[in-house]
């Protein structure tokens, strides 16, 4: 006996099928339009919104942008060697780097209490930033004292504390000083990477000055570009 569907029944039917069109036509139409998940194009950096932050230190260097650990040299003495990583700026942007000649914690000599080794520092970002006198420096430990290699003695000086944070106060501290290539001699390295216009810094004294914190902060890119914001990252 065939059985013949009341006229109710036929409306929601049809109904469903309808809702059911609907619901696939429009998952159709936003795969169609590339609606995958997350933000809309745009509204994340990419990888051509980074810049190359090369930085060469004689002998060692860590370094923190906005109070984030951000680059640490992976060698802790020789070979002396840069490291060329990509960073997402942000402005007002601080950079803090603490920077170690290779020098004994006792005597401040290397090579088995032999010689006194000498330091230096420069860094060059895609932005336009640039290592310079520019930059504030605080050595916080110095030897040996008077170059006195027969009783080497030390200074040191506290690191203070969250020394590499936006907010630290470095107003007492003084102006980085500016030492030639030909004073610092760089290895090949630094010639294959682009440090131009960059000025190789330390604090007073290239060779007593051992363990040197520098900070400085950059308000907008140096080279005039106009930073792109993306307010995802603020969230
Ligand atoms: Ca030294
Ligand atoms: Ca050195």
């Amino acid at each position: 006996m065939r059985r013949t569907l009341s006229k109710p029944s036929l409306v929601v039917l049809t109904s469903v099928v309808l809702a059911l069109v609907v619901y696939t036509s429009t998952l159709v139409l936003a795969q169609q339009r590339g609606g995958r998940r997350g933000p809309p194009s745009g509204a994340k950096p990419e990888i051509e919104d980074t810049q190359k932050l090369n930085v060469y230190a004689d002998n060692w260097f860590e370094l923190y942008i906005n109070g984030e650990l951000t680059a640490v040299d992976s060698i802790r003495f020789m070979p002396h060697n840069v490291v060329s990583v990509d960073v997402f700026p942000k402005y007002p942007m601080t950079i803090a780097v603490m920077a170690k000649d290779n020098a004994d914690a006792k005597t401040a000599l290397e090579y088995n209490h032999t010689q006194i080794g000498d330091g230096g520092f420069i860094l060059k970002m895609g932005d336009g930033t640039v290592t310079g006198k520019h930059w504030k420096a605080k050595s916080v430990f110095h030897g040996p004292i008077n170059r006195d290699m027969r009783n080497p003695q030390v200074r040191r000086t506290d690191i203070p504390e969250n020394w590499m944070t936006v907010d630290f106060d470095d107003s007492d501290w003084s102006a980085a000083c500016e030492f030639s290539e030909q004073t610092v001699r760089p290895k090949r390295p630094f010639y294959q990477h682009d440090f131009e216009g960059a000025k190789f810094i330390w604090a007073d004294d290239l060779e007593l000055d051992n363990t040197v914190l520098f900070r400085v902060t950059i308000d907008s890119p140096p080279d005039g570009s106009t930073p792109k914001r993306f307010p995802i990252l603020d969230e």
